[in-house]
């Protein structure tokens, strides 16, 4: 896709989001050298410098940095696998496995609610979500009818006030969950996030992106101590 001026060919702009993502990344970036000068928590800055001249970081919502690279704004991106399944991959480059930021996408009811018999029943499940995709395939796959409600945040909310009979969300250590008498019901899928290339990019800056896409992958691996696939195709 197309490369705006405000992003030259010679430098590399890597679109993150501040917290876990940023906290996650920065022991991969060390690995391929690279030091970002500025906290995002306390700097109000967008654009943050690194100790490499030919690299910036800029700091977007989670659920914008697949928008940012599939457009050039950004060379490359870390991303959860949640959100780029919802999200459209064209323009984006096969993605690298960090196995960083881990949860997983469940489905989760309230404590009293019988999920079994309200499946087995065959009546529709009112199910909300910010993950509709996922939910909505999780749902088919088993055959089980449901009217869909689209959420963008607390979720845990909406079995609890009536508006839906599950939630389909996050879920890591289970405090949230937990801490609104709510129950993990059903394990759809683990979440990492990964590592996404604009795809011109990739062509264009090739030289000053493999270095760092091999340190990233080293360093996952490593910090993991797991196999990890290069660009495996299959992984979202
Ligand atoms: O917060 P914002 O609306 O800006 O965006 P975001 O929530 O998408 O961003 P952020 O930074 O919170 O999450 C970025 C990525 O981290 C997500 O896209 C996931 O891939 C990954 N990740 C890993 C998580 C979690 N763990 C997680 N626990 N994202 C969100 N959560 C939330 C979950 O939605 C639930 O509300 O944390 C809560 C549950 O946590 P536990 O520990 O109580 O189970
Ligand atoms: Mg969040």
């Amino acid at each position: 896709m197309n490369q705006p001026e405000s992003n030259n060919a010679q430098e590399l702009v890597l679109a993150l989001s501040k917290g876990r993502i940023f906290d996650e990344t920065i022991p991969l970036l060390q690995e391929a050298g690279i030091q970002v000068l500025e906290d995002p928590e306390t700097s109000r800055k967008l654009i943050l410098p690194t100790n490499q001249p030919t690299v910036r970081v800029i700091i977007v919502r989670a659920s914008d940095v697949p928008t940012y690279v599939q457009y050039g704004a950004a060379d490359f991106g870390v991303a959860g696998k949640d959100v780029l399944q919802e999200h459209s991959s064209a323009g984006l480059y096969q993605p690298i496995d960090l196995h960083i930021a881990k949860c997983r996408l469940s489905v989760a009811v309230r404590e009293n609610f019988d999920y079994d018999a309200a499946i087995k029943q065959g009546s529709r499940l009112r199910v909300a979500s910010k993950y509709v995709q996922a939910a909505r395939e999780h749902f088919a796959k088993k055959g089980v009818h449901v009217d869909l409600i689209k959420l963008y945040g607390s979720m845990e909310l909406a079995p609890l006030v009536g508006l839906a009979d599950v939630i389909v969300d996050l879920v890591s250590t289970g405090n949230t969950l937990k801490a609104n008498n709510l129950v993990e019901v059903e394990k759809i899928q683990e979440i990492t996030s990964r590592l996404i290339v604009n795809q011109a990019s990739l062509k264009l800056k090739r030289q000053l992106l493999q270095p760092i896409m091999e340190a990233f992958k080293k360093a996952s691996i490593q910090l993991n101590d797991s196999t990890n696939e290069f660009a495996d195709p299959n992984l979202y």
